[in-house]
């Protein structure tokens, strides 16, 4: 990057403030949501004084209520190829690996997303990015047809390629460029209501998964939602109705806790829209289809390897006692059961580090600052002694379980299907054209720096008596 490049998260700001216009625009009803979701937030911030505070020294106000990501299907490992190139321009690399065959979704997915935390605290925008899996479909015939299909298509404006090789070559881009970059790659998100495919093809690949009817039969790979923050997720769930839209069964992920953890996620169910297919003379004939939808999120914690495999067993057990029907018959009993299972999950911050449960980020407290003489290498003593402090690191990917809940309210009630397990990271390595990051490594990396950080600034200080 040179002095002229703009910065790649301001790019990424930009595109995700862009991308957001263009969703209230296109989905009126995720316009209603947005508005919703800055009311709740507000009455939050009134209520509490101290996550005021708290968010004014670590977050931007203003930009609270902002789109904290969104969601696209691919069809072809040359568009997951060239998306990564493209969201490398502005900051976003591969991080983590889905694998949502297990949940009846014939996708695998990464999140592209900022790394570190100056970007991630500049603009955190990802985007959830699944491959359709057509080695999943029985019928081998469709499943050359639905290739067939994918392959005469070019999700990328011309431009678009264009800049993003600029990009690669020059190391960034300048304020004109970054701008054209923006308009031209938010085409490829944008709605397309004319299909690519006739009726009848579209009804073939809707019978064989919902899921490939949304990706095969499109121009491109229309965003399917966006996520904004929301301070309090289960108001936001019980006042969606009063804002004439209908929000999911339950809410995904961990139940209400005062110490939150991963990610809490709901939506509001996809619109049924308009459409029309090739009539096969030129023409065009009226159907429909359903595929988008607002959605919103509440994060918490980031858990080791340790807590994650706690969250797993806790999550599974008291799903094997109430699984959430899409229809929300038994959405009490449902969150009853998680509240239940989940209070085996230490539910303070000392715990919770003392556990070796969650990531934490140290700092030198006053007192840490103002100490003079020798002192211990010992964490917990240092804790103990009031000289280090620890804050949870958030955590900013996803999880499959919740994804695939999302996608299952999404597709339908009747869209529950069975596909064997069958993860293939190194498949998905190879069609992205690079390896993901791994989300644990990352956050244990950022724990051991803050640690190393204050060891070093005592032993310094002591040194220097
Ligand atoms: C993606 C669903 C996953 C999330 O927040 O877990 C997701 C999709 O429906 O394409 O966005
Ligand atoms: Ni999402």
């Amino acid at each position: 990057m040179t002095l002229e490049h703009v910065s790649t998260s301001d790019i990424r700001s930009a595109f995700s403030a862009a991308m957001s216009a263009m969703y209230r625009d296109e989905v009126p009803a995720y316009g209603t949501l947005m508005e919703l979701v800055a009311r709740v937030n507000k009455e939050a911030l009134a209520a509490d004084q101290s996550l005021r505070e708290r968010l004014e020294a670590t977050d931007n106000l203003e930009r609270i209520s902002e789109e904290r990501h969104g969601a696209i299907r691919l069809g072809t490992a040359e568009e997951l190829a060239t998306m990564r190139r493209v969201f490398a321009v502005m900051g976003m690399y591969p991080v983590g690996y889905y694998d949502l065959s297990t949940a009846g979704v014939p996708v695998h997915s990464t999140a592209f997303r900022p790394v570190g935390e100056a970007a991630l605290k500049r603009n955190p925008f990802r985007v959830f990015t699944s491959l359709l899996r057509l080695d999943l479909i029985a019928d081998a015939g469709l499943r050359e047809e639905a290739a067939h299909v994918l392959s005469k298509r070019q999700i990328f404006t011309p431009q678009a390629l264009e800049l993003t090789a600029k990009a690669e070559q020059e190391g960034g881009l300048s304020q004109d460029d970054a701008n054209r970059f923006v308009a031209e790659v938010l085409e490829t998100f944008r709605w397309h209501d004319k299909a690519n495919v006739d009726a009848a093809m579209y009804h073939r690949l809707h019978d064989a998964h919902r899921l490939i009817a949304d990706v095969v039969s499109f121009k491109g790979p229309h965003i399917n939602h966006l996520t904004p923050r929301t301070l309090d997720i289960d108001k936001v769930q019980a006042l969606m109705p009063d804002y004439g839209i209908a929000p999911k069964a339950v809410v995904e992920g961990p139940p209400t806790r005062k110490c939150p953890i991963l990610l809490r996620q709901t939506s509001f169910k996809a619109l049924e829209e308009p459409v029309s297919f090739e009539d096969g003379e030129g023409g065009w004939q009226t159907g429909s289809h359903t595929a988008r939808f607002g959605e919103i999120e509440q994060r918490g914690i980031a858990l080791t390897p340790k807590g994650r495999a706690l969250y797993d067993q806790l999550l599974e057990g008291s799903r094997r006692k109430v699984r959430p029907a899409a229809d929300g018959s038994n959405s009490a009993a449902y969150e009853a059961a998680l509240v239940e299972s989940f209070a085996d999950f230490p539910d303070d911050w000392a715990s919770i580090r003392e556990g070796d449960l969650g990531y934490f980020s140290y700092s030198l407290t006053e007192k840490g600052r103002a100490q003079r003489g020798s002192t211990s290498q010992d964490v917990d003593a240092l804790i103990a002694d009031g000289l280090i402090q620890f804050d949870p690191i958030v955590y900013e990917d996803f999880l499959p379980v919740s994804a695939a809940g999302i996608f299952q309210s999404n597709l339908g009630d009747g869209a529950q299907q069975e596909f064997l397990a069958s993860p293939n990271q190194q498949r998905f390595e190879a069609d992205l054209g690079a390896e993901v990051l791994n989300e644990f490594e990352h956050y244990a990396g950022m724990e051991q720096a803050s640690l190393d950080a204050c060891l070093h600034a005592l032993s310094n200080r002591a040194a220097a008596e």
